[in-house]
């Protein structure tokens, strides 16, 4: 795979469908029009961006599965989203992914897994996003993407079928967690999953944690990295304006860290920025957290190597 991609291709998804909050759709539009294409040339890649994706709003004709809310919805706009993220990956173009909702995992790791299979997930989060339709106590689907894309027991649901279990639990590592439900819990100890949560991050501090967890998942330092940062990781003081705000979360320092020690890999191939959602919390706390959304992604691309 080409190291250090000479463009970026921004896949824009205005999606909500995997939790209740409205506005979370509008997250991709105002880190575009906040100078995110501008932050991204003036590191000196080149950019495609064909404008935000459009999704279809169904509500009708869309009744639970079991307990999991708009399923064809989800599975419909994630099948489409992967193979808009698969052919941007095969042109050899860094995929950055601006969400909408962390549901949208289930296309943007499936699209780069298709043609990096080798490749290896950080995903930063308060939250494990790991229940399958048989845990999940909420039914949102943005808190299920990664047992779908394990192919945990349970998810082989007809309407996901398209999903192929393209992640192995050695490959798979998460930071930033301290929101976890007693069925994720189990997984996690199940399927042996490596989990930094915060309580590690204050022990061995972010630097320390950042090299366990590239240790294990890409020991040689030679597999495509996907990132996947939910801005929930951050502290609600940093990145207010979200729709599951935990306390106790990631200083700017470590999250930035985070992107920054991942960008010095030059490993990365995928980005995901979720999870902003710029109707909640005044009009200073959005701003503050569409700025942090920007300067993540600078940071995960190379911002402080140059
Ligand atoms: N674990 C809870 C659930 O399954 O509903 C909360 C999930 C929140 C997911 C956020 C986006 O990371
Ligand atoms: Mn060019
Ligand atoms: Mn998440
Ligand atoms: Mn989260």
């Amino acid at each position: 795979f080409i190291k250090q991609p000479a463009h970026v291709g921004i896949i824009g998804c205005p999606f909500s469908g995997g939790q209740p909050k409205a506005g979370v759709d509008i997250g991709p539009l105002q880190l575009i029009e906040a100078g995110l294409l501008d932050d991204i040339k003036g590191l000196g890649y080149g950019i495609v961006f064909d404008g935000q994706l459009e999704f279809e709003h169904s509500e009708a004709d869309d009744p639970p599965i079991g307990i999991l809310k708009r399923p064809r919805l989800v599975s419909r706009v994630n099948k489409t989203v992967a193979d808009t993220i698969e052919a941007n990956a095969r042109a050899g173009r860094l995929t950055l992914t601006l969400g909408g909702d962390h549901s949208l995992a289930m296309a943007t790791v499936s699209g780069t897994f298709r043609v990096h299979p080798d490749a290896c997930l950080i995903w930063i989060d308060a939250h494990a996003d790991l229940n399958t339709p048989l845990t999940t106590e909420s039914g949102n689907l943005h808190g299920c993407p990664v047992s779908f894309l394990l192919g945990l027991e349970g998810c082989d649901i007809p309407e996901f079928s398209w999903i192929k279990p393209v992640l192995k639990a050695d490959r798979l590592v998460y930071i930033g967690l301290r929101d976890i439900d007693a069925g994720e819990r189990r997984i996690l100890r199940e399927q042996k999953i490596k989990a930094y949560s915060m309580h590690d991050v204050d022990k061995y501090g972010i630097g320390r944690v950042v090299e366990m967890a590239l240790d294990h998942v890409n020991p040689n330092r030679d597999r495509p990295i996907h990132l996947s940062f939910d801005v929930d990781a951050l502290d609600p003081s940093v990145a207010p304006s979200t729709g599951t705000p935990v306390r106790g979360g990631l200083t700017f320092r470590e999250g930035h860290y985070i992107c920054e020690a991942i960008a010095e890999t030059g490993l990365l191939v995928s980005l995901d920025i979720m999870e902003v959602n710029p109707s909640l919390a005044d009009k200073d706390a959005v701003k503050q957290t569409v700025e942090v959304g920007r300067s993540l992604t600078r940071s995960a691309l190379g911002e402080t190597l140059l």
